[in-house]
């Protein structure tokens, strides 16, 4: 008997640390998931017959089967867990730790590799050792007090036995109810990431203007031109993001306009798309920062959408809202001029990632994402600044937000040490929707030298740069400044993010020697 209860109570302390990590995943973002990672490195291992055997026997319930048989495998490991650390301590954390890193290893195989993603396997088995161990630890004591009484009473074993079934029913209750939370989530998301998977986003009538030659400026450690959507920076304040159906998405143009307007999925896929390469950025991106990215997004103008509503004089703001609440406030005229502010569907060919506001964004070039890149957009109410506060307003940043004018050295990196002779540098520098007009390096407050510019995709885009300098021995810094097309200067002052963005030099350490 006491082999069959330290199986179940391996199996129960196997389900809690998954349990905890799917919740965990769910919370945060459906990608997360060890089993999703689990599961997609068992169908990439295993032959292609065995997967059209699969399916033509399980048909579309294949994924299901393959949880399944997941679960059993898994059940009947952790099994074997709880009967061996009943025999010896550890024995069975030890084969918990294995599980952990065979989760990790999972993981590690898929595209998407993040911190997060990373942490949960090592959560999972760390959870599932510490209840294995206590589980196990009752059951001992209840096998120690039924010993040592004997054949004297039956009964005087009875506390410590109670001890021992309460703890295990707990924690299989709490296994279940949290399993079945979890299990409903990833139905929601699974759901919602196959309509966007097998989503065919239309061409676009108005495509980007091709990327000029000589654009990437071909110097080794600097950062793609575009940014692929798996390395984007993500800022947002959900907590766990949001999953919206498609076929449930509806966009509402309210306020001071003429006419309410309501446009579905559908019906805006069905609208003239534009492609263009737009670079946004985070106002508490700090001088020298990575919270930037440069993607290739297609959408219709908000302007086509805000005329067909039709804002009423006195209107001088838009207030966009997410599906969670939160909220952006863009200048109408903004919105409204030839700058092509989109209601954005793809990102760089692809429907926009669940993390990156599927199924539909605002994407608005020029400013920084906090007052106009509202993500799983739901509303646009058309107002005033003097009426209506948008997000983070009230919470100490500025109630406008145009990108400032910055540049960053990407090549060497700060701190790098190099050979004495010619080192090359390389960065970026962006003015969105005016332009770069030039870029310049000093060295040890020394005079300024122009880079070579590579040509921008667009004046809303960053510009990549590069410049050779021949260095001497020794410890020196090196600073970069950009000028817009319009003749102005990056300021040497320096500030840090809040309230409307940070300025300053970027500066880096180089230690030249031989
Ligand atoms: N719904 C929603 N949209 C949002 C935010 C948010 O918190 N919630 N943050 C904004 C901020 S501060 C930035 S910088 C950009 C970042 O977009 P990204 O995560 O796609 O890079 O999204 C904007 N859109
Ligand atoms: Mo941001």
């Amino acid at each position: 008997m006491p082999r069959l209860w330290a199986a179940a109570a391996g199996v129960v302390a196997a389900g809690t640390g998954l349990v905890a990590s799917e919740l965990i995943a769910g919370f945060v973002s459906p990608s997360l998931s060890t089993v999703t990672a689990l599961g997609g490195a068992v169908i990439d291992a295993v032959p292609p017959g065995v997967k059209d055997w699969a399916v033509s026997l399980f048909g579309t319930a294949d994924k299901l089967a393959l949880l399944a048989g997941m679960a059993l495998v898994i059940s009947a490991l952790a099994a074997v867990s709880g009967v061996v650390e009943l025999r010896r301590r550890f024995a069975g954390a030890a084969i918990f730790a294995v599980f952990g890193m065979v989760g990790l290893a999972a993981v590690l195989t898929r595209a998407q590799v993040t911190v997060s993603a990373v942490v949960l396997p090592v959560l999972a088995a760390g959870i599932a050792v510490l209840v294995l161990r206590r589980l196990i630890g009752r059951l001992a004591a209840w096998q120690l007090v039924g010993r040592q009484a004997g054949v004297q009473s039956e009964a005087a074993d009875q506390p410590a036995r109670r001890g021992f079934f309460q703890l295990l029913g707990g924690t299989a209750a709490a296994v279940l109810g949290g399993g079945a939370l979890a299990t409903a989530w990833r139905g929601g998301a699974a759901g919602v990431n196959e309509l966007r998977r097998t989503l065919r986003l239309p061409t676009p009538t108005l495509p980007a203007a091709a990327i000029p030659p000589g654009a990437d400026i071909g110097l080794a450690g600097m950062e793609p031109l575009v940014t692929p959507n798996p390395e984007f920076y993500r800022i947002d304040t959900a907590l766990s993001v949001p999953v919206i159906d498609p076929r449930e998405w509806r966009l509402k143009v309210t306020g001071l306009v003429e006419r309410e307007v309501e446009l579905d999925f559908a019906a805006l896929l069905a609208k003239p798309m534009r492609e263009r390469h737009v670079t946004i950025a985070c106002v508490s991106n700090e001088v020298g920062g990575d919270l930037i990215g440069n993607a290739l997004w297609l959408g219709w103008p908000v302007r086509e959408l805000l005329a067909m509503a039709g804002p009423k004089p006195g209107a001088d703001m838009v207030l966009s809202r997410s599906s969670d609440g939160w909220t952006a406030g863009t200048p109408l005229d903004v919105l409204t001029d030839s700058r092509d502010a989109l209601l954005a569907v793809g990102m760089n060919g692809e429907p926009l990632p669940l993390e990156h506001g599927f199924p539909v964004r605002m994407v608005v070039p020029g400013l920084y994402g906090f007052v106009s890149a509202t993500k799983w957009l739901t509303e646009l109410k058309v107002t005033r600044f003097a009426d209506d506060v948008a997000y983070w307003t009230p919470r100490g940043w500025s109630a406008r937000g145009p990108i400032k004018i910055s540049s960053r050295i990407d090549v060497p990196r700060n701190g790098r040490s190099a050979p004495p002779g010619r080192v090359e540098f390389g960065g970026v520098a962006w003015a969105q929707h005016t332009g770069i007009g030039k870029v310049e390096l000093r060295v040890d407050r020394g005079s300024w030298q122009q880079a070579d510019l590579a040509p921008g995709i667009s004046v809303d885009t960053w510009y990549q740069w590069r410049l050779g300098i021949d260095l001497q021995p020794g410890q020196h810094e090196v600073q970069v400044r950009a000028t817009d097309l319009r003749g102005a200067a990056q300021t040497e002052e320096r500030r840090s993010v809040a309230p409307d963005g940070a300025t300053g030099f970027h500066t880096i350490r180089v230690d030249v020697n031989l």
